[in-house]
């Protein structure tokens, strides 16, 4: 039970009747808890918020990401992960050999493959429908989750079509679902100082919303801890909110605080890990409308994932086994966790734990 004086005392006492009867918060609910001093009151709320929506359960999945390539004509200020060419020291573009071999030497057979890479100047669509064709054939239970909504744009814009019919073509060659990075902070003059050359809001919604129609699930993301103020975050949840209003296809929303090693982005103040665990609060909050919260323990550090189980987050992601968007960026936790060390910190932490595949059905396992 949630001390009403508390809330009181905070000047969250609408908030409080809001989340206790299930009501929408508005954009000024979301400034009231950005600006409370108290980020344990507004932790409580979240986990009053997770636990009605999911109980005791935190997710994982058995996945594994791919890479395909670090060459990319976008040059995010925020990316230590982009090279400019294929020349540049440290740049690499697999080919589709070696994407299987990476999977045939995967520790368990993955549940999710979820494939992204940087808009390589002249990697073709048919490259990419070829290589999920392959891994269609060879991992007929996987849910291929590849290509983020600026890829989607980028091939269709190489292609000379549209977005739509790159979806159906790539949908016919096999794939499942979109992973939710490349959205960043949608609001313009955020975007215009760290990813002025990728597709704008506008279009990362667009996309989505196709996907969507065409019955593929995607999930969404918010890179935060920049430049952006919590209007902007605000602003950006809020967009992601009525797009689901009207399409209900994101099921999983990962909040993606900045690693500024190896980045052109510098920033006078760095987030502290109570500003991480709040917004990631803020954002069960606000996002009524989105199944889950993935604590995406690569980028948040296996420690403060556990953290943010109980700051609204439900999901841990998964196994991941090989991870280089993070670490190029200074990411200090491991490459990959297995499936009994994702137990053992679901558990530590008082949770249960449940393998799902990429949309949250529970795995049967073993398991007791
Ligand atoms: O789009 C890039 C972000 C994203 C940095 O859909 C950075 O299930 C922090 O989207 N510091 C890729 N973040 C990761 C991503 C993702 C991860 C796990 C699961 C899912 C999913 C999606 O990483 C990029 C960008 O927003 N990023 N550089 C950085 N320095
Ligand atoms: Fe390219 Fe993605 Fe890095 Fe931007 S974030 S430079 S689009 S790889």
């Amino acid at each position: 039970m949630l001390d009403r004086q508390r809330y009181a005392r905070l000047g969250l006492e609408t908030v409080l009747d809001k989340v206790l009867a299930g009501e929408r918060l508005s954009l000024s609910d979301g400034e009231a808890l950005f600006a409370c001093p108290d980020p344990l009151a507004v932790g409580d709320l979240a986990h009053l918020v997770r636990t009605r929506m999911h109980g005791d359960a935190a997710y994982y999945v058995v996945n594994r990401h791919i890479n395909y390539t670090n060459v990319c004509v976008n040059g995010c200020t925020f990316c230590a992960y982009q090279r400019e060419n294929d020349e540049q020291t440290g740049a690499f573009r697999l080919s589709r050999e070696d994407v299987l071999d990476k999977l045939e030497r995967a520790p368990s057979e993955p549940r999710e493959i979820h494939m992204v890479g940087g808009c390589h100047p002249t990697l073709p669509l048919s490259f990419f429908e070829q290589t999920l064709a392959e891994l269609r054939g060879r991992y007929p239970q996987a849910v291929l989750k590849c290509f983020t909504a600026v890829e989607i744009a980028h091939f269709a814009a190489l292609e000379g079509i549209s977005t739509l019919e790159t979806l159906r073509r790539l949908q016919a060659a096999g794939l499942n679902m979109l992973p939710g990075g490349g959205a960043e902070i949608f609001a313009p003059e955020i975007r215009e100082q760290v990813c002025p050359r990728k597709s704008d809001a506008e279009e990362w919604l667009r996309i989505h919303e196709e996907a969507h129609g065409l019955g593929l699930k995607t999930n969404c993301t918010m890179l935060f801890g920049h430049i952006e103020t919590s209007a902007h975050r605000l602003d950006h949840l809020d967009r992601l909110r009525r797009l689901q209003d009207r399409a209900n296809g994101f099921v999983c929303f990962i909040p993606l605080p900045f690693l500024t090693e190896n980045s052109k982005l510098k920033i006078e103040r760095p987030l502290t890990g109570l500003d991480e665990l709040k917004t990631i609060a803020i954002s069960r909050l606000m996002l009524d409308n989105v199944p889950h919260i993935k604590a995406y323990w690569v980028m948040l550090t296996v420690k403060q994932a556990q953290a943010a189980l109980l700051w609204g987050a439900d999901d841990f992601d998964g196994t991941v086994v090989e991870e280089k968007i993070g670490h190029e960026a200074g990411a200090t936790s491991q490459q990959g966790l297995t499936r009994s060390e994702l137990d053992e910190m679901i558990r530590g932490c008082g949770f249960r734990p449940v393998e799902r595949d990429s949309y949250f059905n529970p795995i049967e396992t073993r398991r007791g």
